[in-house]
């Protein structure tokens, strides 16, 4: 909720005496009025009549000011039938939810949670956003570590539980968006699958996700009941070591199947079993993936070996500027049509060395093995025999995965498309650097030339 205009309170605390934060938002906005009503009644019959006059139009000035944001707080050991203040704190996330109200933040005890499931609060209102803009409940923690078992967001269709942030939490099971509008994750970690099903407007960011064995690790799955996942947001995480010791299991770090408007933009995938990235041939919308890094898939033990690093086959999808270690799997045959991959490096082969298959796709300004064509219906790219010596190291099992920074002379230095490609790299760094847009996630060197000044005059004297 929006704090108090600054205008009105210095002008209205002079008359609202007892003017407090209310602590329980339930009620916080009609008791203000109450107790600012009950001030102007209990004062009417000292005040000149020139003073009420200048008192009323205040009041109803400031009485449609919402209430201050308010903060509440649980604890392992909280009761829900507390209000969910300090003192009296609750247990569950659910019953905060249903205390607070838009813009409120709930702080949570170190400790160890049981499952916990949202469900909807209809007094919690706003627009939705792509990332979380301050209209949102927050849950966040007050100490030390939060670990949640498990988390659902509205099991039934139909009610979705709206605005809903969480920061900095760790989810060791099972995270899944059932039905949810504005539900946002920022530095968090996930040691268990995250899923959306019917979410409008997600994001995942700036988080750890993975080191777990046999599930996925993100699954963006639509066609339930016709509905897609739609308008949702990962980036900037680490996803990494989704693993397999079962020879029938398919652990795919990213999966999506039937999503509508999805940005993936900025993430490092490394030591995963399988595939990096799995789309859909049912993905629709706008779809792009760009500026992440998708380390070489590891076998580990027992379980399967899948060899691709990425298989994207929704229509339309926009692949570019990513370090692919590995190759590509393409389908074909009404799946990936009308795809443009530009500006990325990939180690291995796309499809079986061949251009991507979909009708109307263009593959161009990559930087990719000798394998591949050098024509894909776009302008040329570039074909190596040996790509690895770009990078400062390749090392697809060491504990973060391959440093895929680019190197001092690196052939994808000043490849991408000089007149397209995303204003930053994956380390935030504007673009392009140097004498173009590097291909790839990674620009290369540290700092933006700078344009040559244009207004310099001789002066004599
Ligand atoms: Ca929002
Ligand atoms: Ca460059």
């Amino acid at each position: 909720m929006k704090q108090p205009s600054s205008d009105c309170e210095k002008s209205c605390k002079k008359y609202w005496h007892t003017y407090v934060e209310v602590p329980t938002s339930a009620d916080r906005y009609s008791t203000m009025v109450q107790m600012v009503l009950t001030y102007v009644v209990t004062r009417l019959a000292g005040l000149r009549q020139s003073t009420i006059r200048f008192i009323l139009p205040l009041f109803l000035l400031c009485s449609v000011v919402p209430a201050k944001a308010a903060t509440y707080y649980l604890a392992t050991n909280g009761n829900d039938g507390n209000p969910c203040s300090q003192s009296l704190r609750c247990q569950s996330f659910n019953r905060a939810y249903q205390v607070a109200r838009s813009g409120d933040t709930v702080l949570v005890a170190g400790g160890n949670y049981s499952q916990q499931n949202i469900v909807r609060n209809a007094n919690i209102t706003g627009s939705n956003s792509q990332i979380p803009d301050g209209n949102e409940v927050t849950f966040k923690p007050e100490t030390g570590t939060v670990n949640v078992s498990g988390l659902g967001i509205s099991t039934t269709r139909g009610t979705p539980a709206e605005h809903i942030a969480f920061e900095g939490l760790t989810f060791t099971g099972f995270t899944v968006i059932s039905s949810g509008n504005d539900v946002h994750f920022t530095r968090c970690t996930f040691r268990a699958l995250f899923m959306a099903l019917w979410a409008n407007y997600y994001s995942v960011r700036n988080s750890d996700i993975g080191s777990h064995n046999e599930a996925d690790g993100l699954d963006l799955y639509g066609n339930v009941d016709g509905v897609q996942p739609t308008n949702g947001l990962i980036e900037n995480n680490i996803i990494h070591d989704i693993s397999t010791t079962d020879p029938l299991a398919h652990p795919d770090a990213l999966a999506t199947y039937g999503v509508n408007n999805l940005t993936v933009r900025g993430n490092k995938f490394y030591k995963n079993a399988c595939i990096n990235y799995r789309g859909d041939g049912a993905d629709r919308g706008t779809i792009v993936i760009e500026n992440n890094t998708f380390g070489q898939t590891v076998s580990y033990a027992g379980g399967i070996s899948c060899g691709p690093s990425a298989q994207i086959h929704g229509d339309g999808a926009l692949i570019r500027y990513n370090t692919i270690e590995g190759s590509v799997q393409q389908v074909g045959s009404g799946e990936g049509d009308g795809q443009l991959w530009e500006g990325n490096i990939i180690t291995g082969n796309v499809g079986y060395g061949q251009c991507p298959v979909g009708s109307g796709t263009i593959a161009q300004y990559n930087v990719w093995n000798s394998n591949n064509p050098t024509n894909c219906g776009g302008a040329a790219n570039v074909g190596l025999a040996n790509l690895t010596s770009m990078f400062v190291t390749i090392s697809p099992t060491g504990s973060t995965g391959s440093d895929l920074h680019l190197v001092a002379g690196a052939a994808a230095i000043d490849r991408g498309n000089p007149s397209r490609y995303p204003s930053t790299d994956l380390d935030g760094k504007t673009r392009p650097i140097g004498g173009g847009p590097d291909a790839g996630a990674v620009e290369f060197g540290t700092t933006a030339k700078p344009d040559p000044p244009t207004n310099l005059s001789v002066v004599t004297n």
